[in-house]
């Protein structure tokens, strides 16, 4: 019923206005799926490959077609991420494009959920998942790569760990949003927002923490319920071995007085959430910290892991972080993805669905949160790239998707 019929690729605009690889995928039964990659700019090292969305296209559309349609079906995801690896012949997707592949594979799983007519989380997740809902982690502040001359650190995170619904969640996130506003404007601080829809203001990174601990606060006060905040150091980026460490508008911090750094922030805030603190490469020191505050906080790896199974498989080894980051486009199918996923939860470590900077309209990572039963998710707080996602979550919680 779900023999794939036909594949169609083209190019569309992502959030950045960058072409993005979109995918229909139709099925003999008349089965139809529609996917779109999303795009990174703070890019782990061993990630996918992303190609350039046209020749990503061209190269998918000679390799990946051929061993798609009248072969595979769509209802069977593994049958089809294998075809997408079997076609790209590589280890990191630079054959066909990580976004080739990534729209193809998402595509597929949508179209096999038309077919049985049933909601892309529950194909994905089975009849006996989506009963838990993630909580979203909400982009307030930010920098980093993702807006220019704003803070060090590139996300500032509300997490409205209280929340009685993801209804109440979403809103929470966007009402911490709207209070952050108002605080910039009493300091008149200007603000444009960052590729995330995130305020980026030209202020210290201790400012930062000083008008989230308030803004969240505040918002918790009216809400009724706990709202925690948490960080994306994105500290790959920060990283520079020439200059001995982690580079900060005030100074250098060495790989120790990192991890002391982001020790004394957990403390001092109660982060609920900290990603990617330390350099991708640097699983020792993503240990060191785990170890300090592991019991209080998640240690998540994001560059560190890349949603890799191997990479996983090390850290767990290492004693590195207690939780992953998931995107699909990082590793390229579903398929990787849902295996980083179990991989995680056999070993106690939480897996946490993210977008990236560069999105799109859909909603896929909304559905795989939910089918996995991920903790938390994180794809912004406004901005129609990010409340796509949050939106449907809200769908999914009110069974009406
Ligand atoms: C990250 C992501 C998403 P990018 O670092 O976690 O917030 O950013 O997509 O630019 O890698
Ligand atoms: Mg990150």
């Amino acid at each position: 019923m779900t023999l794939i019929t036909d594949v169609r690729l083209r190019r569309v605009l992502d959030s950045r206005g960058n072409a993005t690889v979109e995918a229909d995928v139709l099925t003999e039964s008349g089965g139809f799926g529609r996917g779109k990659a999303p795009s990174g700019a703070s890019t782990g090292e061993y990630e996918a490959i992303e190609l350039p969305a046209q020749e990503a296209i061209a190269n998918a559309r000679d390799d990946a077609l051929p061993r798609l349609i009248g072969e595979v079906h769509a209802g069977n995801q593994r049958d089809v991420d294998a075809a997408l690896h079997a076609a790209d012949g590589t280890d990191d997707f630079s054959g066909i494009g990580a976004n080739s592949a990534v729209a193809i594979s998402m595509a597929a799983a949508k179209a096999g959920a038309d077919v049985l007519g049933a909601p892309l989380f529950q194909h994905l997740g089975g009849t006996f998942r989506g009963n838990e809902y993630p909580t979203p982690l909400g982009n307030i502040i930010g920098g980093g790569e993702h807006a220019a001359d704003a803070t060090n650190i590139q996300e500032f995170l509300a997490a409205p760990v209280g929340a009685p619904s993801v209804e109440e969640a979403v809103f929470a996130n966007a009402a911490v949003h709207q209070e952050v506003h108002d605080i910039l404007a009493d300091r008149d601080l200007p603000a444009g927002k960052g590729d995330e829809g995130a305020w980026a203001p030209s202020i210290s990174d201790d400012e930062a923490f000083e008008i989230m601990d308030e803004a969240v606060e505040t918002v918790a006060d009216d809400f009724g319920f706990a709202i925690a905040f948490g960080l994306d150091v994105a500290g790959a980026e920060l990283y520079d071995e020439d200059e001995g460490g982690y580079v900060y508008d005030d100074g250098v911090k060495s790989t120790d007085e990192q991890i002391d750094y982001i020790a004394e922030k957990v403390e001092a805030y109660d982060l609920v959430y900290v990603e990617d603190p330390l350099d991708e490469n640097d699983y020792e020191a993503f240990a060191d910290l785990t170890d300090r505050v592991g019991d209080q906080t998640l240690v998540c790896g994001d560059d560190l892991f890349v949603t890799n199974v191997e990479r996983l498989e090390a850290g767990i080894s290492a004693g590195a972080g207690n939780s992953i980051l998931i995107k699909p486009n990082q590793i390229g199918t579903l398929t990787d993805a849902v295996d980083a996923i179990e991989l995680a939860t056999r070993n106690g470590y939480e897996s946490v669905v993210s977008h990236r900077s560069g999105e799109t309209e859909d909603t896929t990572i909304a559905h795989l949160a939910v089918a996995t039963s991920a903790p938390f998710i994180k794809t912004g707080a406004v901005g129609g790239e990010r409340t796509a996602k949050l939106n449907e979550l809200i769908r999914i919680e009110d069974n009406a998707v």
